[in-house]
């Protein structure tokens, strides 16, 4: 029979953390079984739960945690307080830390179900993802993690189906990152003409920090990684085995005087220094009419990934997307010529947080 109570332990409240709760609240509104109890919730430095798994207020956890004198568990601690809950549980990793993504097996392994945008379970070794996916084949436990691609975007189900149904991938291509794309939509928008629309690459970096779309530190969104990991992520699904997101090229919008930043924010402050390099950048594609756009690709065929820069005319949909948008074009057998295409929001606390619930539907719906 279908479980009448699940618990949710919830590891992370930041940007995304936070709109997640807001979701999780309306959702447990909403469908009132199974009851979605909240076991346990957690920041880097905070912890809140009860021993005998009495449910956390969703709309109080937050203050709650915040007066909360509890430390957070590590994972190994956390798992066995897990495991021993009276109903099925479902880890919501809203952090960006490996400590908790390498723990993922070990959730798997007893039985708690896995959700999560954190990227790095899924693009860091190869040998981390065979364990997750080898842990949840062997328990049974669920893991997804829909918003580790194009946030709520449907990039990674879209993937999955087309693979699981028999279509053949042969390309991968678009904007991937939320960060990179509302940067150059601002920067060298597309509608600019010759030139002089657009602002200050740095102040530019700053709102997209502000506005909740940069990782964490955002030389992660300007180094390329974070669009590596992404790839990383889609060609190991359709089917490449990608040792890591070192392994194929990747171009850095990072100064390189700039590398060696104590911390993102004294990139920040000094990166205002720099913008005379992207103004170059930028003034080299409008000499050919063309704008400059941040993209990725996969090639099934040749197995070659790449991730950088690269010139497009004024018309092309990549050109003209806005704000912090996506486009992610798969080339099948099915689709011959016309790619499956899928643009919308890449980025923003709400529409990860999207991702991560609906996730958590998926997993309600099979436990
Ligand atoms: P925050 O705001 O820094 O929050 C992190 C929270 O985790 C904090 O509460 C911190 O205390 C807690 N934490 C860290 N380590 C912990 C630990 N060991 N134990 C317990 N708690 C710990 O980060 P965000 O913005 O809320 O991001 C959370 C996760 O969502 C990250 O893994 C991030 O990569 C992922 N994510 C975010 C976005 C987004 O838009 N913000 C997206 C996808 C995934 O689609 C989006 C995207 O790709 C953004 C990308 N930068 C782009 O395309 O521009």
């Amino acid at each position: 029979a279908p479980a009448s109570q699940v618990f949710i332990a919830v590891i992370g409240a930041g940007g995304v953390g936070k709109c997640f709760l807001s979701q999780l609240e309306l959702l447990s509104k909403r469908r009132p079984t199974p009851t979605l109890a909240l076991a346990y919730i957690a920041t880097s430095k905070k912890a809140l739960y009860s021993g005998d798994y009495a449910p956390i207020a969703i709309d109080h956890a937050l203050s709650a945690l915040a007066s909360s004198t509890q430390q957070p568990l590590a994972p190994p601690q956390l798992a066995d307080f897990l495991a021993a809950a009276p109903a099925p549980v479902v880890v919501v990793d809203n952090t960006s830390s490996q400590e908790v993504a390498d723990a993922y097996p070990l959730f798997l392994r007893r039985g708690l179900h896995v959700v999560t945008p954190n990227k790095k379970a899924f693009s860091g070794s190869y040998a981390l993802w065979r364990d997750i996916f080898a842990a949840s084949a062997a328990s049974g436990a669920k893991v997804y993690h829909e918003s580790s691609v194009g946030a709520g975007l449907p990039v990674i189900s879209t993937l999955k189906d087309l693979v699981e149904t028999g279509d053949e991938v042969t390309r991968i291509e678009g904007v991937f990152s939320g960060t990179l794309s509302f940067l150059f939509n601002s920067f060298a928008p597309a509608a600019g003409g010759g030139g002089g629309g657009g602002s200050k690459w740095s102040a530019e970096v700053t709102k997209a920090k502000e506005l909740g779309y940069t990782e964490p530190d955002p030389r992660d969104d300007l180094n390329g990684l974070d669009v590596a990991r992404k790839l990383t992520i889609l060609a190991r699904l359709a089917g490449l085995a990608v040792e890591s997101p070192a392994s194929f090229p990747v171009q850095s919008l990072i100064p390189r005087e700039l590398e060696s930043a104590a911390s993102g924010d004294e990139f920040l402050r000094r990166l205002p220094e720099f913008d005379a390099q992207m103004e170059e950048i930028k003034a080299a594609a409008e000499a050919k009419g063309k704008v400059v756009r941040f993209v990725g690709s996969i090639d099934v065929a040749t197995k070659q990934v790449r991730v950088g820069l690269e010139e497009f005319d004024r018309s092309h949909p990549i050109a003209a997307l806005q704000g912090s948008d996506n486009i992610i074009s798969f080339y099948t057998k099915r689709y011959g010529s016309h790619p499956l295409i899928i643009q919308g929001a890449g980025a923003g606390g709400e529409v990860t947080a999207m991702g991560v619930t609906s996730d958590l539907l998926k997993v309600l719906s099979q436990i």
